[in-house]
């Protein structure tokens, strides 16, 4: 059977009724790629979740389409947003579809450009405001609570409800859960969702076990690592580049009951994950969603898979196209060469 979208594939487990009207682009169904050089590093059995081929190429998607449905249920004609730039995407694509208005804040400078293009290609009215992510968070918050404007951040519960589908495929995939669940943190809503997902699977024995959760932010932007709120955030990954997570206490929750761990991962050691997936995985993601890696490769140097065995997988949080200003920066640059085939083959080494 083709897929139909999360909130028809896990329906039982969501907060839908048959007057729900489902808003949704198909998305999930998401590849749960193995990794041959993670896998040979590490001597554990790696995967890679690759969320970036969701329709507007993040795991929001998931969490969008069921904040969406649920505010058309409701009747909603607006919905508003703070973002770092892919819930943003995701909010302003639903939104469309569904034939609402869509506010988006933006913090001004620090959102990449694809995700840019795509809020203002969906027609969402666009607010790059002069402050950081959990000011306009904190704004956000406030209007939603005193004007008729859905907030679909993730403190709106149906959006954790949504993303808990993608621990639920890991499991199906996989035929049970993972030992070990890698996954960058920024506002920590996912964090929340997967360890939600994985036990929900567990308590209704559609899994065996559950994972260690473990959780990655940026040296310069790790608040619950530090256990305190950043002021100035800053890490060239900008989608996690949050200071004060609205689900702070549940991913302390989540490292804790699965006996996890949250590290920080330097913004070096971002770049060489994200670089490592394109060349040697063919996989290609934004700097965030290799925070999920970098980590994974953080903890094999301080031998923590020393012994172990089972399999780990990595959430790869948004698509390489996002924004391509960070690859180009980071690679060599193209040569350029008269139109003359002995002039190429010089080139190419011929
Ligand atoms: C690619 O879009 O917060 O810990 O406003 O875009 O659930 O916040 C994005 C977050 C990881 C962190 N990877 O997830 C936003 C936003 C990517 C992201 C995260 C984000 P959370």
């Amino acid at each position: 059977m083709s897929h139909k979208g999360v909130i028809e594939q896990y329906r039982k487990f969501l907060p839908v009724g048959d007057k729900t009207p489902v808003v949704t682009l198909l998305e999930g169904d998401t590849p749960l790629i193995p990794s041959k050089c993670l896998s040979e590093l590490t001597g554990l059995e790696v995967f890679l979740k690759y969320e970036g081929l969701n329709p507007t190429g993040s795991f929001k998607d998931r969490g969008m389409t069921m904040a969406i449905s649920k505010a058309l249920e409701d009747k909603a004609k607006v919905v508003i947003c703070a973002s770092t730039g892919n819930t943003s995407a995701s909010a302003s694509a639903y939104a469309a579809r569904a034939g609402m208005k869509s506010v988006v804040l933006i913090p001004e400078g620090n959102i990449a450009l694809g995700k840019l293009a795509q809020a203002m290609i969906h027609n969402a009215q666009v607010i790059a405001i002069k402050g950081n992510f959990d000011q306009a968070l904190t704004l956000v918050k406030e209007i939603s609570q005193k004007y008729p404007i859905v907030l679909v951040n993730s403190v709106n519960p149906f959006r954790i409800e949504g993303q808990k589908t993608a621990s639920f495929e890991i499991c199906d995939n996989l035929g049970d859960a993972p030992d070990f669940h890698a996954i960058p943190v920024g506002n920590a809503g996912n964090i929340t969702a997967y360890w939600k997902g994985y036990k929900e699977y567990f308590e209704n024995k559609s899994s065996r076990k559950l994972p260690k959760m473990l959780g990655f932010q940026a040296a310069d932007s790790a608040p619950i690592v530090y256990d305190k709120i950043i002021d100035k955030p800053e890490t060239i990954a900008t989608a996690i580049r949050i200071g004060n997570p609205a689900s702070w206490k549940q991913a302390v929750a989540a490292r804790d009951e699965s006996g996890g761990l949250i590290d920080i991962v330097t913004d070096e050691e971002i770049i060489e994950a994200y670089k490592m997936l394109a060349k040697y995985d063919g996989v290609f993601v934004e700097p965030a969603s290799a925070a999920s890696v970098a980590g994974v490769i953080k903890l094999r140097k301080k031998e923590y898979f020393k012994g172990k065995k089972g399999r780990i997988v990595c959430t790869l949080t948004g698509h390489g196209l996002k924004d391509p200003n960070i690859a180009i920066k980071n690679v060599s640059q193209p040569v350029s060469v008269e139109a003359k085939l002995k002039d190429l083959l010089d080139v190419i080494g011929l």
